[in-house]
């Protein structure tokens, strides 16, 4: 894809090895971006999520390249801006659960908060403010403790998490760099958008996983903590789009993208059972609360106080008026569609697993030869 002035876009996204960073990399090489893509330096394989967008250097032109890079270093910040000359800066790296972010809170404001900062000013440095535009992953987190329902770009902010509060930074220094240096920085304020490749220690892939190692054999129970709260689920797919949107708009601005369904953690875990022909009946109260299947008895879901959190975010649903009217985006895929997606692609994940399994076994069992 070219620009006004025929030149080939070049896209740097930030977080491209995490859920969103591998579907953007797939969506903007479809629409012919050169594409290059920030990674970690990890102990192990951290490409699992685009490495069937790589092609082979020695076959042509590469769309696709990685480079090394961290957020909490300014130094490789500026070196890849300064390389690379990226027209579009998508900012999708972040130490992003909210859980952890209790546990690691000054690691989550480094990366999280300063990291945009950092960002941002490797292009004022290198002069480029009119030369790219910038893309910042806010979130729906930012509502926290909901002033409004549905929560739309102009419902107060009230973040409940070391994350929230982070990315609270990075949203008004995202703003105050469009407003002092004329910058085309936007934010997209994105409900939780799930996938097959979404995070496993996230609760939707948390339960579609364990669903189907359940069916499969290899597991037998689900531990969970709050299932009352409400979340407005969507597709990532059809988020990462609304991302590129916000990018092609012609003045920089900030966008709550969302489904405006919302539904409790209670109510995935039932629809998500249902898809293996389980139904659940809940029996007990508070953590001695107990999911059993109605057929058989068997215990399916178990509470575990360790993954409750010091202050909880109940509920959430978006209103994204403002992004179908000036972006013409919507969402495309249904919440029932988005299940049913996951889980077969955990069964399949989980078959896979148990043929490993049983194959390692009869290895170990051969007589020596
Ligand atoms: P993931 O956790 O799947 O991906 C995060 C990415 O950031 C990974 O590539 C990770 O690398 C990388 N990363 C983490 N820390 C650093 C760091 N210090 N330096 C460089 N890279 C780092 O998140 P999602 O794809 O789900 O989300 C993308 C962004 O959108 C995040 O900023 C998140 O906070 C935000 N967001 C997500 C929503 C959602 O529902 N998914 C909703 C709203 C906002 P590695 O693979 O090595 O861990
Ligand atoms: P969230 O997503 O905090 O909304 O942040 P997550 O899936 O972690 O939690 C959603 C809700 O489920 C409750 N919950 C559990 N959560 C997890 N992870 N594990 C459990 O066992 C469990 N049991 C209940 C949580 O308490 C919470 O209420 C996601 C991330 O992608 C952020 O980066 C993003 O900004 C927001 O979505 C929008």
């Amino acid at each position: 894809m070219v620009d006004g002035n025929g030149q080939r876009r070049v896209a740097l996204i930030t977080g491209v090895t995490g859920q969103d960073g591998a579907y953007l990399a797939e969506f903007l090489l479809g629409k012919g971006y050169l594409v290059h893509g920030v990674k970690r330096r990890s102990s192990s394989f951290n490409t699992g999520r685009i490495d069937h967008l790589y092609s082979d250097p020695l076959a042509g032109e590469v769309p696709f390249l990685l480079h090394y890079g961290d957020m909490t270093d300014s130094t490789n910040l500026i070196r890849l801006v300064q390389q690379i000359q990226p027209t579009e800066i998508y900012n999708l790296a972040a130490q992003s659960h909210v859980g952890v972010s209790f546990e690691s809170p000054e690691y989550t404001a480094n990366a999280d908060a300063i990291g945009v900062l950092r960002m941002l000013e490797a292009i004022r440095i290198l002069g480029m403010s009119d030369k790219v535009r910038f893309y910042q992953a806010s979130t729906s987190e930012l509502f926290g403790l909901a002033q409004e329902i549905p929560q739309s770009e102009t419902t107060p902010f009230y973040p409940r998490s070391p994350y929230g509060v982070a990315k609270l930074y990075g949203y008004w220094i995202t703003v105050n760099y469009r407003e002092a240096y004329g910058m085309f920085a936007a934010n997209g304020i994105l409900f939780n958008h799930e996938s097959p490749i979404r995070g496993e220690t996230f609760v939707t892939r948390k339960i579609t996983r364990a669903v189907a190692r359940i069916e499969i054999g290899l597991q037998e129970t689900l531990f969970l903590g709050n299932l009352e709260a409400k979340r407005d689920w969507g597709h990532a797919k059809d988020f990462v789009e609304g991302m590129w949107k916000i990018l092609q708009a012609d003045k920089p601005g900030d966008y709550v993208l969302a489904t405006g369904e919302c539904r409790s953690v209670r109510e995935f875990v039932e629809i998500a059972f249902a898809e293996i022909g389980r139904r659940i009946e809940w029996q007990g109260r508070g953590i001695e609360e107990t999911g059993i299947d109605a057929k058989t008895g068997a215990v399916l879901v178990r509470i575990d106080p360790v993954y409750f959190r010091p202050t909880e975010v109940d509920l959430l649903v978006g209103d994204a008026s403002k992004a179908r009217a000036e972006l013409g985006w919507q969402p495309r895929t249904s919440f029932a569609q988005m299940v049913k997606e996951m889980v077969a692609s955990d069964l399949k994940a989980a078959r896979l697993e148990r043929a490993a399994h049983h194959h390692s076994l009869e290895q170990h069992s051969a007589p020596a030869r």
